[in-house]
């Protein structure tokens, strides 16, 4: 079998496209990684290349020690990987220690994982543990709306969650734990993966300010359709915003807990503060 006929592939590569056509892909911008399971290893298993070198990932990692992830190219642009995968995503594999990874299929022109390695590792890290290894992929885009929320909303998780719950009944039974967001930082280094992964405790969305969004999910459509829906919520509070400073009428928080009753979801209170 043709390495991109197979099917963690296929939903990797489809999901690059999906999120190029939402226009939250400019150029290089965004970065994803999945997980694989072990059968998955064993399927790829004829196509991994002979022995690269181990490379610092920039963060330690040590409860992902000999896993393997399916990773987008750092500079790499995600409107090419459905043209020519081999060139611009790759196969690595991670160290006993968690320090090191090593590219076992991929980037087959040169090239390095994701600049974002480092926060993808450590979310991946934290979701593996909180979510007794349900979580497998992470995902990392800029979208237009979430962005712009950052120049005018106060930078708290209360604020974003509540707001974004407000613009469509379905947001809190699609993200219950509410989003976590990170004030500005430098991208690509250790202390903002640090950050994030704090916030991936808790949360399976996480906020750059001024850059962009993260999340985290079981596999590839609930992990895109996360990441849409906040987009979504956050594109109709553009458009409130930009009609009226004041909302006539409202989602209320009393009307939140009942929609939680009958949906089964547990609404954290903290998020359902009196206006
Ligand atoms: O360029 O999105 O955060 C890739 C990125 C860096
Ligand atoms: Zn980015």
């Amino acid at each position: 079998m043709k390495v991109t006929d197979i099917e963690f592939i296929k939903g990797f590569i489809r999901l690059t496209d999906d999120g190029f056509k939402q226009g939250w892909h400019e150029r290089n911008g965004g970065n994803l990684t999945y997980r694989l399971k072990s059968e998955e290893v064993e399927q790829v298993k004829d196509h991994l290349t002979a022995y690269q070198p181990w490379v610092d990932i920039g963060a330690k990692v040590p409860r992902l020690a000999g896993e393997y992830f399916l990773v987008t190219g750092s500079g790499k642009f995600f409107r090419n990987v459905v043209l020519a995968p081999e060139e611009n995503i790759a196969i690595i594999e991670i160290d006993a220690s968690g320090e090191n990874y090593r590219i076992r299929w991929g980037l087959c022109s040169g090239g390095r994982p994701t600049s974002e390695l480092p926060s993808h590792l450590m979310n991946h890290e934290v979701k593996k543990e909180v979510t007794g290894g349900k979580h497998r992929v992470i995902y990392h885009c800029h979208p237009a709306n979430v962005i712009a929320l950052t120049f005018v909303l106060p930078l708290k998780d209360e604020i974003f969650t509540r707001e974004l719950w407000e613009m469509a009944t379905e947001c809190p039974v699609v993200f219950p734990e509410g989003v976590g967001v990170v004030g500005w930082m430098v991208p690509g280094g250790r202390s903002i993966a640090v950050e994030t992964s704090k916030l991936m405790k808790k949360y399976s969305v996480a906020i750059w300010a001024h850059h962009g969004m993260f999340c985290s999910g079981e596999d590839f459509d609930i992990t895109f359709g996360l990441a849409h829906t906040v987009e979504k919520a956050a594109e109709i509070l553009v458009k409130v915003l930009s009609m009226s400073k004041e909302k006539l009428q409202t989602i209320t928080a009393q009307n939140f807990r009942d929609l939680a009753k009958d949906f089964h979801v547990e609404l954290p209170e903290e998020f359902l503060y009196d206006r």
